[in-house]
C-alpha cells in the first residue's frame, strides 16, 4: 500500500509567535486517518517548530534549499544545514519558486541530487499553466518537467521522492482541478514513471495533488485511485481546516 501524505506548505506566512500558536493548535488535534502529516514553516521558524513538534506525529519539513553544500551563496540554505536541525524532507520545484525565482528543471535536478546525497526525502512539485491546459499541452509539459528533473535518477532513488502535481491555474485561486482532472493527470504521471522504471517503482511512488484543496473538496479529490494525498497551502494555516483535510483521506 502506498504511503499517504498530507503536507501543509505555509509559504511566507507566520512570524515566530504565530508559528508557535499554530503548532499548539495542531498538537491539540486528533488524527483519525493513516496519512503522514507534515508542515513546512518558513526558514526562520524551522528549528523552533521542529523542537515543538518533536514528540508529535507531525513532521517539520523545509520549503526549499540550495544545491551547494556551503559557500558564497548569500541568503541560501543547504541540505546539511537543514539536516543539522533535524529536518529530513524538503519541498523542491514549487511553482512559486519556478515563477518568481526562475527555478528551471536543470537547477531542480541539481537540488534533487543534493537532497538525495544528504539522505533527505524530496517532495517534488510540478504542474502546467492555464495556457498549457487550454491548448491541450498539459501532459507534455508535466512529462518534460518530471523527466528533466528526475529521470537521470536510478530507480532506487524513487523511494525518497514524493511527487506533487500542482496545476498552476489552481494555486491560491480558489479554482481546483476537478477530481477527474486530478486523477487523469496522476494516472498519466504514474504511467510515465512505469514506462521508464517499471510498474513496481511507479506503484510505490506517492503522488500528491495541490492547488486550492479545502475541507469541502478534499475527500472527493483524495478518493481518486492515484491521488495519495495533498500539498495544502492556504487551508494549512488554520488548524481546524488542515486537520479536516488530513482526516478526509
Ligand atoms: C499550492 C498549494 C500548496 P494552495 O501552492 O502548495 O497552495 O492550497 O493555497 O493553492
Amino acid at each position: 500500500m502506498r504511503k499517504q501524505i498530507v503536507a501543509g506548505n505555509w509559504k511566507m506566512n507566520n512570524d515566530l509567535s504565530q508559528t508557535e500558536s499554530l503548532i499548539e493548535a495542531l498538537k491539540a488535534k486528533e488524527k483519525t486517518s493513516n496519512a503522514e502529516v507534515m508542515v513546512a514553516p518558513t526558514f526562520t521558524n524551522l528549528h523552533q517548530a521542529n523542537k515543538a513538534l518533536k514528540e508529535s506525529n507531525i513532521e517539520v519539513i523545509a520549503q526549499n534549499m540550495h544545491f551547494a553544500e556551503n559557500g558564497a551563496y548569500t541568503g541560501e540554505i543547504s541540505a546539511s544545514m537543514l539536516k543539522s536541525i533535524g529536518v529530513e524532507t524538503v519541498i523542491l520545484g514549487h511553482s512559486e519558486r519556478r515563477a518568481y525565482f526562475n527555478e528551471t528543471d536543470e537547477l531542480l535536478a541539481k537540488k534533487v541530487d543534493a537532497a538525495l546525497a544528504n539522505n533527505m526525502r524530496v517532495i517534488f512539485c510540478f504542474g502546467e499553466e492555464l495556457a498549457d491546459r487550454k491548448s491541450g499541452n498539459h501532459e507534455a509539459v508535466v512529462e518534460s518537467q518530471i523527466k528533466n528533473a528526475l529521470f537521470h535518477l536510478k530507480a532506487e532513488a524513487f523511494k525518497s521522492i514524493v511527487l506533487a502535481y500542482e496545476p498552476v491555474w489552481a494555486i491560491g485561486t480558489g479554482e481546483t482541478a476537478s477530481p477527474e482532472q486530478a486523477q487523469d493527470m496522476h494516472a498519466f504521471i504514474r504511467k510515465t514513471l512505469a514506462d521508464t522504471y517499471g510498474n513496481e517503482v511507479a506503484d510505490e511512488v506517492t503522488i500528491l495533488y495541490g492547488g486550492s484543496v479545502k475541507p469541502n473538496n478534499a475527500q472527493e479529490i483524495f478518493s481518486k485511485a492515484d491521488v495519495d494525498g495533498g500539498l495544502i497551502g492556504g487551508a494549512s494555516l488554520n488548524a481546524d481546516d488542515f486537520f479536516a483535510i488530513v482526516n478526509a483521506i
